[in-house]
């Protein structure tokens, strides 16, 4: 049994944290729920028990084995000091995805990194996660050479005030109210934004960056070309992805389906003949990745399409860190 402490409890992670630990009988002694001074006695009830969400501070951490952070600035500012303490830090901000020192875990493609942590692991971006999920299959059938993806990204990505923005917008849009957006740069009711995060390096976003730089690390391939557009949709729940593959060795698109059929993770959801395929209202609340629309790239001679769906909250943030903790056990 462990204690295990949830940083950033109250958020749209901490809050699947809760609901995944219990769906998946994960051994928990004691649950410390933190979160922000603003947040701080808000009662939460979880497995028939009434937990009281506590201020996070340095000190938070005595006696807690297992550290999960759902995201932001308080990775940076507290994971050290719940490593003095003890505690194994499952983090899910971007703050030490890219440290040499820290291993970058998709249990299904890389979970042997787990052993080499110094205290931290890091929990990949939501869509690098779901991208991972499904290539892995392919990487280890024929190497992958070159990567296209564009990303279709939900307004809970963003967190809860995302899909408060969404719903707000919509209610607005109903009733010609104006839009007055805050979350995102634009209006997102009705609308598409190709923009997630901050303009970096070649005019490409951070969250661009993150596919490319953290697919990289996770499948120990730097060289592993990669160039990625993320856009956020007027979607509550689940990130879709087109993703264009070109692989190193000639395998047919039969070979590559079976390969993802039997793919642990991966649930193959490609029917055009009785229009099937993955979508986002199906996947979320689900812990799998979905491929369907598999189809050879008739423009090069070696390469794949397929369309991708994956509940971002659950297996690109939330699942993956519990299975990470599983990992520990
Ligand atoms: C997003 N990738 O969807 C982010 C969340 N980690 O905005």
């Amino acid at each position: 049994m462990s204690n295990v402490a949830i940083v950033g409890a109250t958020g749209a992670v901490g809050q699947e944290f809760l609901k995944i630990l219990a769906e998946r009988h994960f051994p928990v002694e004691e649950l410390r729920l933190l979160a922000t001074k603003r947040s701080a006695g808000k009662k939460v009830l979880w497995q028939g028990q009434e937990l009281e969400v506590q201020e996070t501070t340095h000190e938070s951490f005595k006696g807690i084995d297992i550290a999960l952070f759902a995201g932001g600035s308080a990775s940076t500012e507290f994971a050290p000091s719940a490593v003095k303490s003890g505690a194994v830090v499952i983090d899910n901000s971007s703050a030490f995805r890219l440290d040499p020192e820290v291993p970058l875990v998709v249990p299904e493609v890389n979970p042997e990194d787990v052993k080499n942590h110094k205290g931290i692991i890091a929990n990949p971006n939501c869509s690098t996660i779901i991208m991972a999920v499904a290539i892995k299959p392919i990487f280890d059938l024929a190497g992958i050479r070159r990567i296209v993806v564009s990303t279709y990204q939900a307004v809970s990505g963003a967190g809860r005030e995302g899909i408060e923005e969404l719903e707000a917008e919509v209610k607005a849009w109903s009733k010609g109210d104006e839009m007055t957006p805050a979350v995102f740069p634009y209006q997102i009711a009705f609308n598409l934004i190709p923009r997630i995060d901050v303009f970096q390096e070649g005019d490409y976003t951070k969250e661009e960056w993150k596919m490319v730089k953290e697919t990289q690390k996770i499948f120990h391939a730097p060289d592993m070309a990669i160039t990625a557009t993320t856009v956020r949709v007027p979607i509550f729940r689940s990130h879709s992805e087109s993703i264009n593959v070109e692989t190193e060795k000639l395998v047919s698109i039969a070979e590559i389906r079976e390969s993802l059929c039997k793919a642990k993770g991966v649930i193959v959801d490609d029917d055009p003949s009785s229009d099937r395929y993955p979508m986002p209202w199906f996947s979320a609340d689900t812990d799998e990745v979905y491929v369907g629309r598999l189809r050879k790239d008739f423009s090069i001679a070696q390469g794949l399409n397929m369309w991708v769906v994956g509940d971002q909250i659950r297996k690109g943030a939330a699942t993956n860190a519990v299975q990470i903790a599983e990992l520990l056990l």
